[in-house]
């Protein structure tokens, strides 16, 4: 088994470019295309890949170091396994990918480069020089229309078999147009995003021609002499880059190294987030941003731990630990000193749902939509329906006709019928909807299932039936599974409007409050109105603010009149 040199391959119009991670050590396994290192320059950070399988002999590079094409990586006892030979390689078999082709860069960059440099005036960010890489995939997205733009930030990853690495705008502005998406395929010179120049936001680019200031310029991300500011080395080892206090200090490189692009990868870094502990959501499970950003807040809310931070230490209880929110101590006070107190322990469902209702208001952004609604008639029809079915037993509330009339807003809005998985919606066919049921023992929410196929009397029998059990602590977790959309309905006690909390996975709950006489005005005089407030929280993520109102905007109607169900 021969010891072979993995080196750097020509990986664009980059000199000198930083080794920000090691990610593999000496004696790992190592697979062919797995990454070993991970580079970074101003313009990109791209992982460098092994060529071939093999055993880790000998690391010739560490954090801080500088390398350049054909530099050596590391020593690889070899299995044998050559990915590809290199082509007309300089040196023994060990050059990784396809051969250096210093001379072929392809013309874009020479384009007229980063106006424009003064005023506004629409820019065109085109994908530069990224080496020997055709039809690399866009994999991720970092900004979106309206953002502002700095120049150096990166725009978009993409992903080769080789790298991964971040493109990024020459120029600064505001973003107006994206031209790729996840998934499109893209080369060198193709167009990435339109952006509207900031004055003098530009980065010049060496024999840039000077552009007409009415013409619409093109900016790409070529590497430049006069840009080519080297990030600050980073710390001598990754021990030493210093994560938070309180987090897992170290990920240490291992062969089944996670699955993320560079710049994930550094923000998790950041953070002192553990990627191997992260679930990806991504494509072929890739960790995205997102993800790590939903393990830290599970991580910050309680509601999950690292491995590291388990073994540490036992839960804090009470008021939560929130130093690693960058918080300020939970005001500890000796209430005894001012006036008699007792203890008592929170109950196990007041552990739980405020456990799971801290995760929702800290992870969820919520935003609330208030309305009213005319359910004058609607209230004359059920005080009827009650009358006639006296004797059957079964009390008919507002709760049964509002579930009736949330299952037909969820079928003419589908998007809040949904949860968020990672970067996908997943959309049900099925209509339970859950109802806040106040117990002695706390807050629990049991689900009526199916109710599209039920009519009013049948859900309120079962709404009865699972309400009881809620109050005789005989819930099963099956009743409190399945879940579309909850209510949290405070009408039999009062209140004008409130903000329910979203009950997590799903994207919305409808809290409902005291109904009461109000004076409309129906275009020529006051006439009074029984109104039920309807209060509206929505995952912003998922639904915007025009599709809440909407949705409570037709949820009124129905209940107004519900003959609308039947259009
Ligand atoms: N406006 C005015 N009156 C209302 C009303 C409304 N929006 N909703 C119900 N009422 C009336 C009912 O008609 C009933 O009146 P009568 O006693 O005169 O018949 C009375 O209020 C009590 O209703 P209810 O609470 O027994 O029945 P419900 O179907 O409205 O609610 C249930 C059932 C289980 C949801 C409810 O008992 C409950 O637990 N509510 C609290 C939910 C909660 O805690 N939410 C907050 C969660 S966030 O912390």
């Amino acid at each position: 088994m021969a010891a072979v040199e993995v080196k750097i391959p020509d990986i664009g119009d980059f000199d000198e470019v930083a080794v920000i991670e090691v990610l593999v050590k000496v004696g790992d396994t190592v697979k062919a295309e797995q990454s070993l290192i991970t580079v970074e320059t101003d313009k990109a950070s791209m992982e460098i890949p092994s060529s071939q399988a093999g055993v880790v002999k000998e690391i010739k590079v560490e954090v801080g170091s500088k390398v350049k094409q054909g530099s050596v990586v590391l020593v690889l006892e070899g299995e044998g396994a050559a990915l590809s030979p290199p082509a007309a390689a300089p040196s023994p078999a060990a050059v990784v990918a396809p051969a250096p082709t210093p001379s072929s860069a392809p013309a874009a960059p020479a384009a007229p480069a980063a106006a424009p440099l003064s005023g506004g005036g629409p820019i065109e960010i085109k994908v530069p020089d990224i080496g020997d890489f055709k039809d690399v995939s866009v994999i991720e997205i970092l900004v979106k229309p309206g953002d502002t733009i700095k120049a150096e930030q990166s725009l978009i990853t993409v992903e080769t078999d080789k790298a991964s690495m971040e493109i990024p705008a020459s120029a600064a502005g505001v973003l107006k147009e994206l031209r790729v998406k996840v998934g499109d395929t893209v080369n060198i010179g193709d167009l990435i995003a339109i952006l509207e120049g900031a004055a003098g936001g530009a980065v010049p680019a060496p024999a840039a021609p000077a552009p007409s200031a009415a013409a619409p310029a093109q900016a790409v991300a070529a590497p430049s002499a006069a840009t080519a500011t080297v990030p600050a080395p980073p710390a001598s080892s990754p021990a030493a880059s210093a994560p938070p206090a309180g987090h897992n200090p170290t990920v240490a490189p291992s062969a089944g190294l996670p699955h993320a692009s560079p710049s994930v990868r550094k923000f998790a870094r950041e953070l002192g987030v553990p990627l191997e502990e992260v679930k990806g959501s991504g494509p072929k499970g890739r960790i995205t941003q997102e993800d790590v950003q939903a393990f830290t807040k599970a991580v910050m809310s309680g509601a999950a731990s690292t491995k590291a931070s388990a073994a540490k230490a036992p839960a804090s209880g009470g008021g939560g630990d929130g130093a690693a929110l960058g918080l300020i101590p939970w005001p500890k006070v000796d209430f005894a000193k001012f006036g008699a107190v007792e203890r008592k322990d929170l109950s196990r469902i007041k552990k739980i749902s405020g456990a799971n209702l801290h995760r929702n208001w800290v992870m969820i952004p919520h935003v609330t939509n208030n309305d009213d609604a005319d359910i004058t008639e609607l209230e004359a029809f059920r005080v009827l329906t009650n009358k006639e079915n006296e004797k059957s037993g079964v009390k008919v509330t507002m709760l049964a006709f509002v579930i009736k009339a949330v299952v037909s807003a969820l079928k003419k809005f589908p998007d809040f019928n949904t949860s968020l998985d990672g970067d996908t919606l997943v959309y049900k066919h099925y209509y339970n909807v859950g109802f806040a049921a106040d117990t002695p023992n706390g807050l629990v929410v049991p689900v009526l299932k199916d109710a599209d196929k039920k009519g009013i009397l049948q859900i309120s029998t079962e709404m009865g039936e699972l309400a009881k059990k809620a109050r005789d602590g005989k819930l099963g977790s099956v009743d409190m599974q399945g879940g579309c959309m909850s209510i949290s309905s405070l009408g039999g006690i009062c209140g004008t409007h409130f903000t329910p909390i979203i009950n997590a996975p799903e994207v919305a709950i409808l809290g409902l409050s005291k109904s009461a006489m109000k004076p409309v005005w129906d275009g020529k005089q006051f006439v009074p109105r029984l109104t039920l407030p309807l209060s509206l929280s929505y995952d912003h993520r998922v639904i915007d603010g025009a599709s809440a109102a909407r949705f409570n905007t037709y949820l009124g109607q129905v209940l107004a009149d519900f003959r609308r169900v039947l259009l």
